[in-house]
């Protein structure tokens, strides 16, 4: 199958793709032209909504959109910029985990729960305890426990922390530096908090050894989680070198050893993406800009077979 373009209709970025009830659902950032001007801190991404996606044909249709499933406006605790998010099913429910700023224009992870995939999610009134940055993925493990994988540097605010407490004059590792890693909490059986503090992922380059801040591989943003038999995979953005890369491990706490490349620079800055199964192959959904004319801030959704 050739990569192709699977939402004509609209802008949407960051694609989290599930199969829930038999379909194949996809929850990703709603792009918006707000004319804000371009920088690293990511001021131009003012998604406002969330909308839910079905594909029914993976290698030939479009989407259909199942409407708007949140609404900036609804998020008593959020202010602006909706971000990444991701959901998982569990115990007849669907919780979606988003990522947003708040009132002080500090990223958090909100939760909101839908009785059906295609929502409406309801926000909770407050953002998880002790959560930031950006970029959520939910990965339920075989034996039911959720985890969620989250943390985006830059703009997504990650170098801000040290041991889950915000720092004073964070600085961003350079060169032979070790990279800063993603972070990872179980939640709670009730899925709207964490139920332990979060750890840092230790993420390897292929010899084994920390992966530095000039690594071409490096850690960005954008984690997604699955299992494979035994091996967890551990995909993410390595952003300013524009590439989808994986690492594996042997559990979710990692740490994680980097195996591969998934995708290579695509058009516009941001590369985002996640792995579904779907008819016995194995699919990566992700964005780029190349229908916008290479606007960075306005992506359009694409799958390929990996
Ligand atoms: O969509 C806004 C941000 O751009 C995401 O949170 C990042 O992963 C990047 O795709």
């Amino acid at each position: 199958m050739e990569p192709r373009y699977i939402f004509n209709d609209d802008f949407m970025a960051d694609p989290s793709a599930h199969v829930f009830e038999g379909k194949l659902y996809i929850y990703p950032s709603h792009d918006i032209d707000a004319h804000s001007s371009e920088n690293d801190n990511g001021d131009h991404f003012m998604m406002r909504d969330y909308h839910a996606l079905r594909l029914d044909d993976v290698e030939h249709g479009q989407a259909v959109d199942c409407g708007k499933v949140l609404d900036l406006d609804d998020i008593p605790w959020a202010s602006k910029q909706l971000w990444d998010n991701d959901v998982i099913d569990k115990n007849g429910r669907y919780y979606m985990v988003f990522s947003a700023k708040d009132k002080c224009g500090i990223f958090r992870l909100g939760v909101a729960v839908a009785e059906r995939p295609e929502g409406p999610f309801i926000p909770e009134a407050d953002p998880i305890r002790g959560s930031y940055s950006i970029d959520p993925c939910l990965f339920k493990d075989n034996d039911g426990e959720v985890y969620c994988v989250f943390g985006g540097i830059w703009g997504g605010q990650l170098q801000c922390y040290r041991n889950n407490e915000l720092i004073e004059n964070p600085v961003l590792p350079k060169g032979t530096e070790h990279c800063i890693c993603p972070r990872i909490a179980k939640m709670s059986d009730d899925m709207l908090q964490f139920a332990e503090t979060p750890r840092e992922i230790e993420m390897l380059d292929a010899n084994g050894n920390r992966m530095l801040a000039e690594d071409i591989c490096h850690f960005f943003e954008a984690s997604w989680m699955y299992r494979d038999g035994d091996t967890y995979i551990l995909m993410y953005s390595t952003g300013d070198t524009h590439r989808i890369c994986y690492a594996v491990g042997d559990n979710p706490y990692g740490p994680f050893r980097y195996k591969g490349t998934w995708l290579e620079p695509v058009a516009g800055w941001t590369t985002h993406g996640s792995v579904c199964f779907w008819g016995g192959k194995r699919y990566l959904f992700h964005h780029d800009s190349v229908p916008s004319g290479g606007v960075t801030w306005l992506r359009s959704l694409k799958v390929k077979e990996i």
